[in-house]
Parts: C-alpha cells; structure tokens; sequence
C-alpha cells in the first residue's frame, strides 16, 4: 500500500468544498490515515513550491496559500499516489476532465481546490512535512476485503517468501495438504 498527501487549499475551505473532497476519496476507496486544519507556514510551503521557486506566480502562491487555514489528508491506498493525482484532474481547472475534483469545482490554474503529491517520492517527503509520525494512523477497514483481492492485500506475499511464485501454487498446495488429510 502507498499512501499520498491531499491539501484541501484555501479556495476550497472558502468554496464549502471540504466535505465533498473528502467524500470523493472516501468513495474511490481510499483510507483516510491521517486528517486536520492547519495554518501552513511560509518556510513549510517554500519547501513544498521550491520546485516553482523562479515562476512568476511564486509569491502570490505562497500568500494565497499561507491566507487561512488548510484542510490536510493523509490517503492510503494500492497506488494512491497515482490514484489520487488522477481523481485530482490536471494543474489548470480550465483544462481538467469533467469527473474529477479540479475539472468540476474550478476555473483556475491557481485556485484549484487541491493539492496531491506527483510521485512517490515527493508523497513520504510531503507527509514528513506536514504531519507527525503520530498524526498518522493504522487500523482495519471493514470493507478492505471488498476493495481488493486477496493477492492485491499481500495475502500470498510469505508464500512467494517461501521460494512458491504464485498465488496458483499457493492453492496447488493447498489442494494436497486438503486430499493428504482426507486419505488419512
Ligand atoms: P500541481 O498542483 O498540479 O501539482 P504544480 O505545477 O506542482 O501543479 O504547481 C503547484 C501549484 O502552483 C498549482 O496547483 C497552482 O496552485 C500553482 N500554479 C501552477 N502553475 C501556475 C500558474 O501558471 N499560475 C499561477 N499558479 C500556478
Ligand atoms: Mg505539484
């Protein structure tokens, strides 16, 4: 499982939107780990844009985003870094697909509602940032069983440990334990 970082960015706290980006992820399947509301930092975002440090846009997007508070979530997920920054839609709202959080709710390059963090790498250095190791949470999920397969949940990771490739052999084997038990 990977696991992503989400800012509900200050347009979408203005534009009542909290709720139903938390509703999308939620619905997708995704696991919320980790949630809160924070004022975020100028030397934080400087960190977090430093890969926009030279564009025009830089200082307007480091006010716009220090304004008021923000809407943090922590998602987990089979590639949720990936997942997410699809359900995100692309950078200008304008051009964003209808369906997704950005083509739906925005208009700008901007103030387009959320934040995702673009690659795997960049998600584990975002969480660092913005949360405590205790801010983040493990814990069952009830439905986790009817969103992947078992092989999808690493339920066949120890056999493949074993020296066995697959989830077929897991079952080969199985099936022999099973007629071994009824002929004795
Ligand atoms: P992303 O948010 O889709 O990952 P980035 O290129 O990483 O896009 O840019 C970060 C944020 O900077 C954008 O979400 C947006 O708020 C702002 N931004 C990006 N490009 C522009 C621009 O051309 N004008 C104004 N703001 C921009
Ligand atoms: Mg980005």
């Amino acid at each position: 499982m990977r696991r992503t970082l989400v800012i509900v960015k200050p347009d979408g706290i203005n534009r009542c939107l909290i709720g139903d980006v938390i509703t999308r992820f939620e619905k997708k399947g995704l696991k919320l780990i980790g949630l809160k509301m924070d004022l975020l930092k100028v030397y934080q975002l400087k960190d977090h844009y430093v890969h926009l440090q030279d564009k025009p846009f830089y200082e307007e997007l480091l006010e716009y985003m220090s304004s008021i508070p923000c809407v943090l979530l922590a998602l987990e997920g089979k590639d949720a870094v990936a997942v997410v920054r699809k359900l995100v839609g692309s950078t200008n709202a304008r051009d964003a697909d209808i369906g997704t959080i950005r083509g739906d709710y925005a208009m700008s390059v901007q103030t387009n509602i959320v934040h995702a963090s673009e690659t795997e790498d960049a998600a584990e250095d975002e969480l660092k940032r913005f949360f405590k190791d205790e801010e983040l949470f493990e814990y069952d999920k009830m439905n986790f069983n009817w969103l992947y397969c078992n092989s999808e949940q690493g339920k066949y990771d120890h056999v493949e440990n074993e020296g066995k490739s697959s989830e077929a052999e897991y079952f080969e084997e199985k099936e022999e334990i099973k007629k071994d038990q009824e002929n004795e």
